[in-house]
């Protein structure tokens, strides 16, 4: 038995040291929106993220960092052993790639923002007269430096070929935008659209590995298809519901944001769910079950 040593604090993920090969990665049920920490939690936020993370590097097939969902191997305390089934997975340790892979299929956000504003790296390849929303006729691979604080910034294809090295930057493109194809397509089936994701790659053997989580609602936009009209706002499939809370109550999105009422709570987790049972034609219940959740 292995016991883990707290490694690092993300603002909703945490990981654990079990040995020089082996991490313990922890989804947990926190939940930011407009930058800012909310509370309370939504229970089993990280189990669907998890879930989630689970079913795409199966359906996806890229060689990535996932070993199992086992813990009898890792040596925990009680109230752990209650609070990490379906919400951890035992991966490699990997040398991390600082590039965030960031793959968009849709003009939004950011790079719609840049491309209004002039252009700038995340529009380099793009064509002129388009809408905020628009489809991309082929997605594009729009990476950004992992920076240690604040906001990552976003590279040119020169400037990421230069922070990774050609080879890599290759292979990381090809691994992204291959990744980004098979998962849009089958969001797409399902009724949801895949805007964009991020994906983060690291090595392990010298072999380039997909690593963190995959396709959550928290690194990539996921939209209901029956919703996308280019030229709008496009409600978020996940956090919309507590986005539209806070506004409506006049949050003016400095911390600390109100207290979640709890019927707030529910209807986020609601849609969690929800998000869950449409991308993988599964019920979160039996997901719960066969995880011993
Ligand atoms: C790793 N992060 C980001 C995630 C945090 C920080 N397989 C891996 N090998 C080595 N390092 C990492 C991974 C992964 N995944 C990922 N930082 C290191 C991160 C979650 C919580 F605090």
């Amino acid at each position: 038995m292995v016991k883990p040593t707290h490694l690092a604090s993300g603002k909703v993920r945490e990981i654990y040291s079990i040995d020089d090969h082996h991490l313990l990665f922890v989804a947990t049920d926190r939940i930011s929106a407009y930058d800012c920490m909310l509370e309370p939690d939504i229970p089993d936020k990280g189990k669907v993220l998890t879930g989630l993370s689970l079913f795409w590097f199966d359906l996806i097939g890229l060689d990535n960092h996932f070993v199992t969902t086992d813990l009898s191997g890792v040596e925990v305390s009680p109230s752990e052993r209650k609070w990490l089934p379906g919400r951890s997975m035992v991966v490699r340790r990997a040398a991390v790639i600082p590039l965030e892979c960031v793959v968009r299929g849709y003009l939004y956000g950011s790079a719609w923002a840049e491309y209004a504003a002039g252009g700038g790296p995340t529009t380099e390849h793009l064509p002129p007269g388009l809408e905020m929303g628009s489809r991309l006729e082929e997605p594009v691979f729009t990476p950004a430096h992992k920076a240690t604080t604040g906001h990552d910034q976003n590279l040119t294809e020169a400037e990421a070929r230069a922070l990774v090295g050609s080879d890599a930057f290759e292979s990381l493109r090809t691994n992204s935008l291959a990744a980004y194809r098979r998962a849009a397509d089958h969001a797409r089936r399902r009724g949801i659209i895949l805007a964009d994701t991020k994906f983060e790659f690291g090595r392990v053997d010298g072999q380039i590995v997909l690593i963190d989580e995959v396709l959550t609602p928290d690194s990539s936009r996921y939209w209901p298809a029956a919703a996308w009209v280019p030229g709008r706002t496009m409600p978020s499939f996940d956090k919309q519901y507590v986005r539209d809370w806070l506004d409506g109550v006049g949050f003016d999105r400095t911390p600390p944001a109100p207290t979640l009422p709890d019927e707030v709570v529910q209807g986020t987790r609601a849609r969690y769910v929800e998000a869950f049972e449409r991308l993988t034609n599964t019920s979160f219940e039996k997901y719960l079950e066969e995880n011993e959740a």
